[in-house]
């Protein structure tokens, strides 16, 4: 079974940091030392550790997360929290691949979305061998995106509900219904 949860509190777990660009993610606690841009601490407890593009002196840069690869029984789900904030800010997105198609976008976002750690959950179709996540920082300092508490679950949203089957859905909702399926399932 994958295992792609990740609270970044020991290390990055599954994931893989590979640095297309010579830039990593860093792993770290606390603010991101720039004003203005990235969050003041992880998402759950504000005390604890996150992964996040350093944008000082590295502009529109891509940092990459890889997971190991998997294979699927049938749809899955992958929540995380992300955290967009700064005027400069780049793009994040989620990407799946499968031997068919290869690497394709399932869920982006574009500059600042505000001062918050935001949700999102993703439907991973059956035939997923591989997930990543691109962050390109913007054209400034003020970029620095952030990530933290990865959730993979087995299990998708029903296909009686017709809105949830696409592979992009509204964050917050997805996340709701994904977590009701989880204690459903439990
Ligand atoms: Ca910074
Ligand atoms: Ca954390």
């Amino acid at each position: 079974m994958v295992e792609l949860s990740c609270d970044f509190e020991v290390g990055t777990c599954a994931w893989t940091d590979t640095a297309p660009d010579g830039y990593s993610w860093w792993r770290t606690i606390g603010g991101t030392g720039s004003s203005n841009t990235g969050p003041s601490g992880d998402h759950a407890t504000g005390l604890g550790y996150y992964l996040y593009t350093e944008a000082s002196s590295r502009f529109n840069k891509l940092h990459q997360l890889e997971s190991p690869l998997f294979s699927l029984q049938q749809k899955a789900t992958l929540s995380f929290f992300y955290h967009m904030y700064g005027s400069d800010m780049g793009t994040l997105s989620f990407e799946a691949y499968n031997s068919e198609t290869g690497w394709s976008s399932l869920w982006s976002r574009a500059g600042d979305q505000g001062n918050s750690w935001l949700d999102a959950a993703v439907v991973l179709p059956a035939s997923t061998t591989q997930v990543r996540f691109n962050g390109r920082t913007g054209p400034g300092y003020r970029s620095d995106m952030a990530l933290d508490d990865i959730s993979f679950s087995q299990f998708a949203p029903p296909s009686s509900l017709p809105h949830m089957t696409s592979a992009i859905t509204t964050d917050s909702e997805s996340s709701r219904i994904a977590a009701a399926l989880i204690l459903q399932q439990e």
